[in-house]
């Protein structure tokens, strides 16, 4: 429900997915996330489709859709350096830090934003946090290690679950499982990813840190805030 001075969660990701044009550069290519609000964001790309060379996509869905609206996706592997990657998060702290993952699209979304060189984050204004871990936090493991690693996360006061599809483990785009994890309060972003990471069996923790966003685009009631 929303009157006429408030703006839904959804409007409110399609002013930011449109505000993110701004930072696309023409002839480039793009590095593009997953999720509700980065398809806000593509479905806007489209529209400047013949100013751009391509995208290279965060996982099959936004592929899929990319290549619907007539994207050329290039594969990773394919580009050296981008000068843009536009993503959504499921939490950002003031500093850029982020949690993602619950679009399980973690593991791609961190190589792509290693490959940019400006990481801009587009979010409603439900995504802020002051510290991180109220949202779920993301893992994606190698399933072999799916109960050891709830155990080191139990051992730190955390609750992981394996990630459920249709009564089965979910299986993310490299074939592999997801735990979410609640009950963490994150204070020191860049720690946590850094010790985390280094857990046999760990593909990737949905701690953005290391890859933080350079600037966060976040629709608010009033509008468009940037964070920078
Ligand atoms: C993706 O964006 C995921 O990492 C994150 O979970 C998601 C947020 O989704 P939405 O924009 O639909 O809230 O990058």
């Amino acid at each position: 429900m929303t009157t006429s001075n408030s703006l839904s969660q959804d409007q409110l990701k399609t002013l930011v997915g449109q505000a993110a044009l701004q930072y696309v550069v023409p002839g480039e290519i793009v590095g593009v996330g997953t999720g509700s609000t980065v398809n806000k964001f593509i479905d806007a790309l489209a529209t400047m489709k013949d100013s751009i060379r391509g995208a290279v996509s965060s996982s099959v869905a936004s592929t899929e859709r990319l290549r619907a609206l007539g994207i050329t996706v290039f594969d990773a592997n394919e580009v050296e350096s981008l000068s843009v990657y536009i993503d959504g998060a499921d939490e950002i702290d003031g500093k850029g830090f982020m949690v993602k993952g619950g679009g399980a699209a973690l593991t791609r979304e961190k190589i792509v934003a290693a490959l940019a060189r400006r990481f801009v984050c587009i979010a409603d204004e439900s995504k802020l946090v002051d510290v991180l871990g109220q949202f779920p936090l993301p893992v994606e493991v190698i399933p072999m290690a799916a109960a050891q690693i709830q155990r080191r996360f139990e051992a730190m006061g955390g609750q992981a679950t394996l990630r459920q599809k249709d009564g089965l483990p979910l299986v993310t785009d490299n074939g592999q499982h997801i735990l979410d994890v609640r009950g963490l309060a994150i204070r020191d972003p860049l720690a946590f990813e850094s010790s985390v990471n280094q857990w046999p069996g760990v593909i990737t923790v949905g701690v953005f840190a290391h890859q933080k966003a350079s600037l966060c685009l976040l629709g608010t009631a009033q509008g468009v805030r940037t964070l920078e």
